[in-house]
């Protein structure tokens, strides 16, 4: 399996975020990506590749233009004010606020693109980011032009990544971006899997109101866990994308019947939407040794997931998302990806 990667990601690199009030080392560091590189190129799975530069065109289909120019402008407007430190927004929109001006404080505007605090941006997240895009655009014009699979192997993660907002580690959406370059290659239908633990609520913005991309996600239900405020299973879409979004939240802490009951059900409903392509949004904190989530998956469980994802018979990308036991990441994404390879 191709595997498209760039070092470009070690520029994202945040020192804190807050966590239940503290501020705490970011669990999403560059060692991640590191270890799953080390593991996938010893496990032989394939060759490591350079991302090609897609330009902004296929990000634009899914991100707004002044989100985008916010993301390539922020970090260099901070430092012309002196800024050095990693930045967070400390005040939000919410309900009954005007969106529609940019404030021109760049804590304000922080708030205007963000819903959390845990996302800090760096000197090099937009190009961390960016790279991240093209990683996926690459994989899947490899899979469009006829491979079976390709992996994106990317970070920082984007699934909490909506048309206009970062948050959850999260700046640009890449699992979007690469199921949207399947629907202008001429795919009317493509399936987007997310099994990252964390619900993917930035895909499922994009794409709520659409047939044509099958969003589903099994995840912690969002009662207890991050991002709590969507990935509920009375969301099923709106308007022409009415039944075209399925969510499976599982209490923390259930166990891996329970968990492939869900994997079941999202993929047969993968077939019986004749997806001609499927996007996997590949987190792998459902680890059972993960710091933040409370699952229960092990390697075996994700060998389980690769083969049963390879029996839909689909052109496949494979987009790294979260995954924050660090010494296990790599094993864990390379026993779906063998799974995958021998299913
Ligand atoms: C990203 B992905 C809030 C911090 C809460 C966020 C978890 C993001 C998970 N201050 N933690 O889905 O793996
Ligand atoms: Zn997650």
């Amino acid at each position: 399996m191709l595997c498209v990667h760039s070092p470009l990601h070690r520029g994202h690199a945040g020192t804190h975020e807050i966590y239940r009030g503290e501020l705490v080392p970011c669990f999403e560091k560059p060692e991640r990506a590191d270890f799953v590189l080390q593991a996938f190129q010893r496990a032989g799975l394939g060759e490591v590749r350079a991302p090609d530069d897609h330009g902004l065109a296929p990000i634009e289909r899914i991100h707004a233009p002044r989100y985008l120019a916010f993301l390539a402008r922020v970090w260099d407007a901070w430092a012309a004010q002196g800024g050095t430190r990693d930045l967070l927004p400390a005040v939000w929109p919410t309900r009954g606020f005007r969106d529609d001006i940019e404030p021109d404080n760049l804590v304000a505007q922080l708030g205007l693109y963000s819903f959390d605090s845990g996302s800090p941006i760096t000197a090099g997240t937009w190009t961390a980011a960016l790279a991240g895009a093209h990683c996926a655009l690459t994989a899947q014009a490899a899979v469009a032009q006829g491979a079976r699979a390709a992996f994106s192997l990317a970070r920082p993660p984007g699934h909490h990544a909506g048309t206009d907002f970062y948050g959850g580690y999260c700046f640009l959406n890449h699992a979007a971006i690469a199921a949207q370059a399947f629907v202008d290659g001429g795919a009317a239908r493509v399936a987007l899997l997310d099994v990252d633990y964390h619900h993917g609520n930035g895909t499922q913005q994009i794409f709520y109101d659409r047939s044509d991309v099958l969003f589903q996600s099994i995840h912690g239900d969002p009662r207890t866990e991050y991002p709590f405020y969507l990935g509920h299973a009375d969301e099923t879409g709106a308007g022409a994308g009415l039944g075209f979004n399925a969510n499976y939240p599982l209490p923390a802490g259930s166990d891996n019947t329970r968990w492939f009951e869900a994997l079941e059900a999202a993929c047969r409903r993968i077939t019986a939407h004749g997806a001609e392509a499927l996007v996997v949004s590949l987190g792998v904190d459902t680890f059972e040794g993960d710091p933040i989530s409370r699952f229960h998956l092990r390697g075996p469980e994700f060998t389980r997931l690769g083969t049963r994802l390879a029996a839909l018979g689909l052109p496949t990308v494979f987009v790294l998302e979260g995954g924050y036991a660090v010494a296990e990441i790599g094993d864990n994404v390379v026993s779906v990806l063998q799974g995958f390879e021998g299913g």
